[in-house]
């Protein structure tokens, strides 16, 4: 899944694909480097960022979404909490929602029901502009899959079908450091359930901290963890730099699939 932000002050991109123009050019540059989905995001999450109103959202998303429509043959994702957003995303052509409140916002449930595309539920404790300042667990593997299997539970009982349900543990979604790295080793609990894990690591804090890097020095440490990722089931990666992970995700899966010689 490659990241196409739409925002003027998005985790790593700077706003830099911020017209329609740029956009559908890297759009077309992450297809061509192996994408198999691009998410299209108006609305910052990196820690501390403030939501914006949803006709901000919406004037930022939908020209993005409807000159990449058609233009790219991969399917579209629209990352947004806002229900507003999700029904004018799906109809300006996005064919899935990737939720990093898992459906928690009024009328999200409703609308997902409504749109019949696939959801990605994700994890995140707090609030983008609160959830770095003490996030606490007492056992973050358990709490963050019991939560998403409340989500499960609540989707399906709003009418959203199941096989339409994907689950991402939400790395960097208020948890520390330790918290990330229990999650990441601990992936095979929420993988055991069944539905599709989705693992977002790309540029985040953790490598930038844990290596001292740059937010533009953090390619190699972000391939790292989509490898441990993928090899820890995850499957479909979150990222930044399509070309670099899409290798590493063709690797992982050849030695996987490879039988004795
Ligand atoms: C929007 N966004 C930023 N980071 C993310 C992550 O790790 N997962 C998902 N699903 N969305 C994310």
């Amino acid at each position: 899944m490659g990241i196409l932000n739409v925002t003027p002050d998005s985790f790593s991109d700077g706003g830099v694909f911020v017209g329609a123009d740029q956009a559908l050019a890297h759009a077309r540059q992450m297809e061509a480097d192996g994408a198999a989905i691009i998410d299209v995001g108006g609305e910052s999450t990196r820690p501390g960022s403030r939501g914006v109103s949803v006709d901000e959202e919406l004037s930022r998303v939908i020209p993005v979404l409807e000159a990449l429509h058609g233009e790219v043959s991969v399917p579209l994702s629209v990352d947004t909490s806002k229900p507003a957003v999700m029904r004018a995303a799906v109809d300006a052509g996005a064919g899935l929602i990737n939720d990093v409140m898992a459906l928690r916002r009024d009328g999200a449930l409703a609308a997902a029901r409504d749109l019949s595309v696939p959801v990605c539920l994700m994890h995140m404790q707090g609030t983008p502009e609160t959830m770095q300042d003490k996030p606490c667990y007492q056992h973050v593997v358990k709490e963050v899959v019991t939560f998403l299997l409340e989500r499960v539970e609540a989707a399906e009982a709003a009418g959203i079908e199941r096989c339409n349900l994907m689950l991402d543990p939400g790395f960097g979604f208020g948890k520390t450091d330790p918290h990330n790295a229990e999650l990441l080793k601990g992936l095979p609990k929420l993988v055991g359930h069944g539905l599709p894990v989705l693992a977002g690591l790309s540029r985040k804090s953790l490598v930038g901290r844990v290596l001292g890097r740059a937010m533009e020095e953090r390619l190699a440490g972000s391939v790292a963890l989509a490898t441990m990722a993928t090899m820890h089931g995850a499957r479909i990666i979150r990222a930044h730099d399509v070309r670099e992970t899409v290798d590493a995700v063709r690797l992982v899966n050849y030695v996987m699939a490879a039988q004795g010689a």
